[in-house]
């Protein structure tokens, strides 16, 4: 039997960010992750930090790599009949920007401090069950080493991810869920190239959604919406590239650089809310609560925004008795989840072609496309939304 302060359940971005941010403030606790570490930190997954991510990142001791190789874009390209037309974050948020940054590497530099910096964090320990929530020791039994386990803790989190336990700790009367799936997913590649475009590009096209990112200036990430139950090996190099030259083509000539595709895999895109995000002392945070389509960039920013109000709401209790952060803390972020849901929602719904849609349909999407083009409002409306707004804020 193990005891800890606050017991962590999952090892992704936010279970790991919590636990250094929770080091950092002088509070214990331990990370229980299920998978291996090679795993957890090879998981393609998200590529774009808010600011505020970056700056929890700094606090937290990971700032380091990520300031020297992450990519600062000042910018994004929307392109859209034909035509191409760039939000210019700086200009319309008062300065912001993001920065490209792998989750894959923000895992690593979190994993690499908490073994480094101490604070146990268990790989291969699955957790099963979460039991006393309304107590003031709830237990988090986990099998590790192949042996059943329990952690007897002051305050458990959920950070376990849309499929985890920690959520069934909310007994049925008080867990109330809202959820939308889209019909259509992405399939995302990563190809060995530099990426023939300076900022990102979000693509409407009749043909579908299509998104050009990259991990470095030699590493090119794209995605192409492709319908519900696409397999991945249905989609050779060649008919990758044709698709997204289709897709990304311009009224005046354009090219995009092709070289070897090294991984293929296909998205669902889901929206998802679990509310509330706390019972007793069980605490849910990142996807463990909330799912957003990644068209917005918001899943891991709102990961990270999450713990950062947890970690500051426990720091209170320790230094001063006050519960009044922790007591807030639900409260706090689903103000921010449902405006990054809006975000994200709007920015698909706007940008993919739904396979039943009508011609009318189209055309409302290509007047917003037009009003954002043409309307400074309507631009920084979606730049403060992308850039991210500042965490604990007013929605
Ligand atoms: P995570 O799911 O990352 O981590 C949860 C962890 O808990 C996992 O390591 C899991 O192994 C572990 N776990 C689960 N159950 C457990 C149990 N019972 N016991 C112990 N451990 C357990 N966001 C973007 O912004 N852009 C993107 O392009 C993007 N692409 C994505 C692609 C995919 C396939 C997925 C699934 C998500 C994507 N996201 C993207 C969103 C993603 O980045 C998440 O928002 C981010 O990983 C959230 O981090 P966590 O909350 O830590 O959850
Ligand atoms: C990525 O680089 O993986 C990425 C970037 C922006 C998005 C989604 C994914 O909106």
């Amino acid at each position: 039997m193990r005891h800890t302060t606050v017991g962590i359940i999952g090892g992704g971005p936010s279970g790991l960010l919590l636990a250094r941010l929770l080091h950092r403030a002088g509070i214990d606790s331990v990370v229980l992750e299920s998978r291996d570490r090679t795993y957890v930190e090879q998981r393609q997954r998200a590529g774009i930090l808010e600011q505020a991510t970056v700056d929890a990142l700094r606090a937290a001791g990971a700032g380091e790599r990520l300031d020297r190789e992450g990519l600062v874009h000042h910018g994004i390209e929307l392109r859209f009949d034909g035509r191409a037309h760039r939000i210019d974050f700086p200009a319309l948020t008062g300065g912001r920007s993001v920065m490209v940054y792998a989750q894959t590497e923000v895992v690593k530099d979190l994993i690499a401090l908490q073994l480094g910096e101490g604070g146990p964090l268990l790989f291969e320990a699955q957790a099963h069950a979460v039991e006393g929530a309304d107590t003031d020791r709830p237990r988090v039994h986990y099998t590790h080493q192949g042996r059943e386990q329990t952690l007897t803790c002051e305050y458990v989190v959920g950070c376990d991810g849309f499929h985890g336990v920690a959520k069934d700790a909310l007994p049925e009367g008080v867990r109330r869920s809202y959820e939308r799936s889209y019909p259509y997913s992405w399939l995302g590649v990563l190809a060995d190239v530099a990426p023939s475009y300076d900022e990102l590009i979000y693509a409407h096209s009749p043909r579908g959604f299509a998104l050009g990112s990259l991990r470095s200036p030699s590493v090119s990430r794209l995605y192409l919406q492709v319908p519900i139950g696409t397999d991945p090996a249905d989609w050779p190099d060649e008919r990758i590239w044709d698709e997204l030259d289709a897709r990304f083509a311009l009224g005046t000539p354009w090219t995009l650089r092709r070289g070897p595709i090294t991984a293929k895999s296909v998205l669902p895109l889901r929206s998802h809310v679990t509310e509330p995000m706390r019972y007793g002392r069980v605490f849910l945070a990142g996807d463990a609560a909330h799912i957003v389509p990644p068209t917005g960039a918001k899943g891991l920013n709102l990961a990270a925004a999450d713990v950062v109000v947890l970690a500051r709401a426990f720091a209170q209790l320790k230094d001063s008795g006050s519960a009044e952060l922790l007591d807030a803390y639900s409260a706090t972020c689903l103000r921010r989840v449902w405006r990054a849901e809006h975000f994200s929602y709007f920015m698909t719904s706007t940008l993919h072609t739904d396979p039943g849609q009508s011609p009318f349909e189209t055309r409302l999407q290509l007047s917003q496309l037009e009003r954002i083009a043409s309307s400074g409002h309507a631009a920084a409306e979606l730049a403060e939304n992308y850039a991210g707004l500042p965490i604990g804020s007013d929605a």
